[in-house]
């Protein structure tokens, strides 16, 4: 077991005290993060008492600490799992192997990019989340929301963590980019599209939590296969902060389709936009524009970084270990979509080039569980809500520049343009949810268009003071 330091300047299981140079390094980097935090981070009640769960170890049991804080002084800290007594590389080349302490020098340029497209997401999403404070629907919602900033911006620190102790000074200049480049900036933007798109509501959040917040999930959960023993634990244990992440998106939308069915019961209409209410044809439109945009997140069908990742045993596939076959996938095949003027058809690819494709597939059947949920809700009223085509409004791969409807037709230039006000959130759609987005700060109450949630945090009751206001 690592020894938590708690009360250091940075909370850390990682032994910093014993390494000044490198705790110096991270010292020096600690006052950019807050100014970062207080220029780009969240706006509104910024300085107010949040009941926030801090992580403060990384056993089973007990590894998180509840309390009212304010932001700013959030205990950012270094936390790697624990680490497994003769782990062994799992898949690729160097299967059977030891895992790595200290980078081998040849993968040292591919992994140091895998560690910064992962951190430049982690501050990307603070940033396009900071304006929602103050349209929060509750008091609980509220909370959650500065959960998840406190936390992705604990992931930056993981991946700093990561920069600085293994990548030298290359390392150091990655983390101080981390946080030069902006989500939406013109000219120095956030490396993944998704990252530069704003989140300018609440059903936005909830939509980008559930499905890039997965990406997330499935990214983290295929680095922690990597032969980089570091990489590996410090993936492992923000998994297990992202778990709650995920639960705000699927309990969010959940709570909206609960409102929206309620208010169509109550008034016998589709149409519940007089009763302050999200129609369901608008959560169709924006779930369409979150699941694209997330799909483009896994890259090209085929892609040789990612086989070249996989042989080198630096990015593994989800649940590795558990895939019953010979982990190296040398002489195995797979389909994967390819779309031609004639149309959407699939070609044959070797396995170890269509991984971005096969965690994409899984990344897809995930999605569609909460789906599933919300869809039982939605029975009671006839309706339901369904995952677009994977080609539809999709910018990477080869679906990108294509026309493709949400029910997988390749449709003309003006056929789209025809209908892409009934696909994607239309300008009315966005002012009408944007209209509904006051802040809502007395314990317990809830705006209009979401349903309470079911149970509160830790146990305290939803009508608990979760924020100071
Ligand atoms: N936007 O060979 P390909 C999270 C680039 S989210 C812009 O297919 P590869 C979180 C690509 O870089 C998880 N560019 O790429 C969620 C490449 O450029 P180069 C974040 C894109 O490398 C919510 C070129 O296109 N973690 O944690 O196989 C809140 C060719 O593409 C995009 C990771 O992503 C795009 N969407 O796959 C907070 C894990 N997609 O090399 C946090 C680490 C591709 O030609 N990243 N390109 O210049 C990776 O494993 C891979 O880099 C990717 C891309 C899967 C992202």
């Amino acid at each position: 077991m690592s020894t938590v330091d708690i009360d250091a300047k940075i909370p850390n299981n990682v032994d910093l005290a014993a390494d000044r140079r490198l705790q110096r390094a991270l010292e020096s980097w600690q006052p950019k993060f807050l100014d970062w935090w207080r220029e780009l981070g969240p706006v509104a009640y910024r300085d107010r008492p949040v009941y926030l769960r801090t992580a403060i170890a990384v056993g089973k049991e007990g590894w998180a600490n509840f309390d009212h804080v304010t932001m700013p002084d959030y205990r950012w800290g270094i936390f790697l799992a624990d680490p497994e007594p003769d782990r062994r590389i799992a898949f690729g080349d160097h299967q059977g192997e030891a895992v790595w302490q200290e980078i081998p020098g040849e993968h040292r340029g591919e992994l140091r990019r895998l560690v910064v497209v992962q951190g430049d997401t982690e501050p990307a999403s603070v940033e396009q989340q900071r304006h929602l404070g103050g349209t929060a629907p509750s008091l609980y919602d509220l909370r959650n929301l500065y959960q998840v900033n406190v936390e992705e911006a604990r992931h930056l620190w993981a991946m700093v963590y990561l920069l600085h102790r293994y990548f030298g000074r290359d390392g150091r200049d990655e983390a101080d980019e981390l946080l030069e480049r902006h989500s939406g900036d013109a000219d120095n933007p956030r490396i993944l599209g998704a990252f530069n798109e704003p989140t300018p509501d609440w059903l936005s959040f909830f939509m980008f939590t559930y499905f890039t917040d997965r990406d997330g999930k499935f990214q983290l959960a295929s680095l922690r296969e990597s032969a980089f023993d570091p990489l590996s634990r410090t993936c492992d244990f923000m998994l297990k902060e992202e778990a709650h992440h995920m639960f705000v998106g699927a309990t969010g939308v959940g709570r909206v389709v609960q409102r929206t069915v309620e208010l169509m019961k109550e008034h016998d209409t589709d149409d519940i936009r007089p009763f302050g209410g999200i129609d369901v044809d608008t959560l169709q439109r924006y779930l369409n524009f979150h699941y694209s945009v997330s799909l483009d997140l896994f890259g090209a069908e085929t892609s040789t970084n990612a086989a070249n990742y996989f042989a080198a045993g630096l990015k593994g596939r989800y649940k590795e270990e558990q895939r019953d076959d010979d982990h190296r996938l040398r002489d195995t095949t797979r389909l994967v979509p390819v779309v031609t003027d004639e149309g959407i058809g699939e070609r044959e690819a070797p396995q170890v080039l269509a991984l971005n494709e096969t965690l994409r597939d899984d990344f897809a059947a995930d999605s569609q569980k909460g789906v599933d949920r919300w869809n039982r809700t939605l029975e009671e009223v006839g309706r339901r809500l369904t995952l677009p085509h994977l080609g539809f409004n999709r910018a990477v791969g080869t679906f990108a520049g294509r026309r493709v409807s949400p029910d997988g037709r390749l449709v003309s230039e003006d056929e789209w343009a025809a209908s892409v006000d009934s696909w994607l959130p239309s300008p009315a759609d966005r002012d009408h949810v944007t209209s509904l987005m006051v802040g809502v700060v007395e314990p317990g109450k809830m705006a209009g268009w979401v349903a309470p949630p079911a149970t509160g945090i830790h146990a305290k009751p939803v009508n608990f003071e979760y924020v100071k206001i």
